[in-house]
């Protein structure tokens, strides 16, 4: 019997952002089937209703056409009395400061690991660029193109010469200290995966989880990091190496001191990039005065707001600023204001032993907001 799936993603295999949007409808249990942006619907009907040509897009049965992961989750979200979104105070902001970091703080080790170890990685990223095109003359050449795009774009986030040990240290630094966290329970906080979950697995999965010299380092050096990339990609709770499992977020609004150790490295670059980013954006607010309801997101690498400069262990780092870092830390920010007070010194509190705390007061001059599928300046 043939199986219909009525939900379409708009994405490929080896894509960051279409991770987030898979892995949540995998463990939500909704039926889809996947399709490359390489086909000619994409064109035809999704980009018209989509605007911009990024990956992930979620066409519904309705033919309600979503782009963004963050979106794509939402439409799922808002329906079902937020099945993924902790519901005490710290835990959701953890939540979604992981979906900052999974989809802005660790793209620089992401891009990294995956254009500047070519030797180990190159036939295999060439597969998955070259089969995102459909057969045509001229597919070898377009997969060049593409792969070449994408390796200019992985420049953008900072990693030189220079600078490559500095983001190394930090990225295995990271790894070790995830692997600590994920042994006494599968998903970051407690026995479910949550929103800040699905932001960490795009990173963690297309490329540092899949790219072939990545994943022998998370394989050898973060086997827990390794099983947590494969859960997260599977219906189940796959957690057998558990064996007295819970089935809910932890209790108590407990954040593990393992995950602030987490946090604490997180930081370190997070912090930094973050000042320097909101600085460039502001400046650009200022200089261009952009119309209420201006689209704020470009493709990737095309909407150059400026260079974030900031230093790390030392070394100068020079990374683009870019708006999608505000829209969830306007998020966080938002949840962060509807906490009791009681509450707020409770994250507060959490926030500095993380070294975090001042994402609470960062702000860039204009609000963002969300119309026709992107993300806009109000
Ligand atoms: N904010 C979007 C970002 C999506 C995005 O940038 N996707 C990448 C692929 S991982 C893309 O389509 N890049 C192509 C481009 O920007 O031209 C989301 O979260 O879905």
């Amino acid at each position: 019997m043939k199986k219909s799936y009525s939900y379409r993603l708009y994405g490929i295999t080896h894509s960051l952002y279409t991770g987030r949007a898979r892995s949540y409808l995998i463990k939500s249990g909704i039926p889809f089937r996947e399709l490359s942006s390489g086909h000619e619907s994409f064109k035809a009907e999704v980009l018209p209703e989509s605007k911009l040509a990024t990956i992930p897009v979620l066409v519904t049965p309705e033919g309600e056409v979503i782009r963004d992961g963050a979106a794509i989750i939402e439409h799922f979200e808002s329906a079902n009395g937020r099945e993924f979104e902790p519901q005490s105070a710290k835990q959701k902001i953890v939540s979604t400061l992981f979906e900052l970091i999974g989809t802005s703080g660790l793209l620089r080790p992401a891009m990294h690991y995956r254009w500047n170890y070519l030797d180990e990685n190159r036939e295999f990223l060439h597969y998955h660029f070259i089969h995102s095109q459909p057969e045509h003359p001229e597919r070898e050449a377009k997969a060049q193109y593409m792969m070449s795009k994408m390796q200019n774009a992985g420049m953008l986030f900072g990693v030189t010469e220079e600078t490559m040990p500095a983001v190394e240290t930090l990225y295995l630094q990271f790894l070790a200290a995830l692997n600590q966290h994920l042994t006494e329970h599968p998903y970051l906080l407690g026995w479910k995966p949550s929103i800040g979950d699905f932001g960490l697995i795009g990173p963690m999965y297309a490329h540092l989880g899949r790219d072939p010299a990545p994943l022998r380092i998370m394989q050898q050096q973060a086997v827990r990091v390794a099983r947590w990339v494969e859960r997260m990609n599977r219906t189940d709770q796959d957690a057998p190496e558990f064996f007295n499992p819970g089935d809910d977020y932890l209790g108590d609004d407990s954040i593990p001191e393992t995950l602030v150790t987490v946090l604490k490295i997180l930081a370190e670059d997070l912090m930094p990039e973050t000042r320097a980013a909101a600085e460039v954006l502001n400046q650009w607010l200022e200089e261009n005065q952009p119309e209420p309801g201006t689209s704020a997101q470009g493709s990737l690498a095309r909407r150059i707001f400026g260079m974030a400069e900031f230093s790390l262990h030392g070394k100068s780092f020079s990374a683009a600023a870019q708006s999608y870092r505000f829209v969830i830390l306007q998020k966080m920010q938002l949840q962060y204001g509807q906490l009791s007070l009681a509450e707020q010194q409770d994250v507060t509190q959490l926030l500095q032993r993380c070294g975090l705390q001042e994402l609470l007061t960062i702000r860039l001059e204009r609000e963002l907001g969300w119309s026709e599928n992107q993300d806009v300046w109000l």
